[in-house]
C-alpha cells in the first residue's frame, strides 16, 4: 500500500475506506528508543485478563505515565493534521497503550472502539484510533484486521468472526494505521514465533468520556508533556466551560503562574457570556 502523501488524500481514504496507513513515520533512532523504553514495560505488564485484552497478550494502560518516548507518536503532525479535521476542536486522548502479542495469541473478537458510545449507526465516529507498528506488522503475527467501508454500516450489520472481507494491515515498524472509531476490526492471531508489539494512542470527541481516566493516569506528570498533550489528556476546557475545575481551567493544577488569558477556551468562554450565555446566538 503506498501512504496518501496529503491530509487530502489520507481522509479520502478514510472516508471509502474508514482507515488509511501511514508508513514509515518515525525513524530508525525513534523506533530504537520506544522500543527501549516500552518493550520492558510491556514484559512486565499483564496478560490480558480475558479473550478480548489477550490472554497471549500483555496490556500496558496509561502509557504516558510510564514512557515519554511515546509522546511524538501522540501528537505526530501527520497524525494530529488528519484527526483535526475528523473531531471537533479540544478533542482528547482517550486511551494510550501498549498492546504486545505474543506467539500463540488468537484472533481477537470482531469489534468496533467508539461502540460503547450507545448511538445509533451508521453516525460518524465518536473516537478515532491509531495502531502505530513497534515491529514490522505481517498476516502472520497478528496485524490488526479490518473490514474496509465497515465504518459505514447500520446496527444490523454484524460481522462474524471468520468474516471474509477481513483483511490484515501489513505494515513496516514506524508505521500507524489510523481509523475511524465505528470501523469494524480485530487483533489478528500471532502464528509466527515472534511477538508482535503496538501502541494505541485514541482520541475522542472533547465532549465524550474518555476510555482511560488520563487526569487520574497521568496526573501532575503531565507537566512533562507539550501544551497540545496535556490539553488532549484533559487539562484544557471545551468552551464554555466542559472540563472546568473548581470554576477555573485545570492547567492551574500543574502550572505554576498560570495565564487564564493565554488560552483560547478563556477567549472563547468570554464570547459566550458576552452573548448572553446560549449555546447558539439568539436574533
Ligand atoms: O492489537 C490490535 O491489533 C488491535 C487491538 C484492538 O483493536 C483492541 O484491543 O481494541
Amino acid at each position: 500500500m503506498i501512504s496518501p502523501g496529503t491530509t487530502a488524500e489520507a481522509l479520502e481514504r478514510l472516508d471509502a475506506q474508514g482507515f488509511v496507513v501511514l508508513e514509515r513515520l518515525l525513524t530508525p533512532a525513534q523506533i530504537d528508543a520506544l522500543r527501549e523504553e516500552v518493550l520492558p514495560l510491556a514484559l512486565a505488564g499483564p496478560l490480558g485478563r480475558n479473550p478480548f485484552e489477550g490472554e497471549r497478550t500483555h496490556r500496558v494502560y496509561a502509557l504516558l505515565a510510564k514512557a515519554e518516548t511515546v509522546a511524538p507518536m501522540v501528537e505526530h503532525p501527520r497524525v494530529l493534521d488528519i484527526v483535526d479535521h475528523l473531531l471537533e476542536p479540544n478533542y482528547l486522548l482517550t486511551a494510550c497503550q501498549v498492546i504486545h502479542l505474543l506467539p500463540g495469541e488468537t484472533e481477537q473478537a470482531v469489534h468496533f472502539d467508539d461502540g460503547f458510545y450507545s448511538i445509533p449507526r451508521p453516525r460518524p465516529s465518536v473516537s478515532i484510533s491509531t495502531i502505530w507498528a513497534v515491529d514490522d506488522f505481517t498476516a502472520e503475527n497478528g496485524a490488526t484486521e479490518v473490514i474496509p467501508g465497515s465504518h459505514r454500516w447500520d446496527d444490523a450489520q454484524l460481522p462474524d468472526q471468520d468474516d471474509p472481507r477481513l483483511r490484515p494491515v501489513v505494515m513496516p515498524a514506524g508505521s500507524a494505521v489510523i481509523f475511524h472509531g465505528t470501523l469494524w476490526h480485530r487483533g489478528g492471531a500471532n502464528r509466527s514465533d515472534a511477538p508482535r508489539c503496538a501502541i494505541s494512542p485514541q482520541y475522542c470527541q472533547p465532549w465524550a468520556r474518555q476510555q482511560e481516566n488520563m487526569m487520574l493516569a497521568v496526573g501532575a506528570r503531565a507537566a512533562r508533556y507539550s501544551e497540545r498533550i496535556r490539553a488532549m489528556l484533559g487539562y484544557s476546557i471545551h468552551p464554555p466551560f466542559m472540563g472546568f475545575v473548581d470554576g477555573g481551567h485545570p492547567s492551574r493544577l500543574i502550572e505554576d503562574g498560570y495565564d487564564a488569558d493565554r488560552t483560547g477556551a478563556s477567549v472563547e468562554s468570554k464570547r459566550f457570556w458576552e452573548r448572553g450565555g446560549h449555546l447558539t446566538p439568539r436574533d
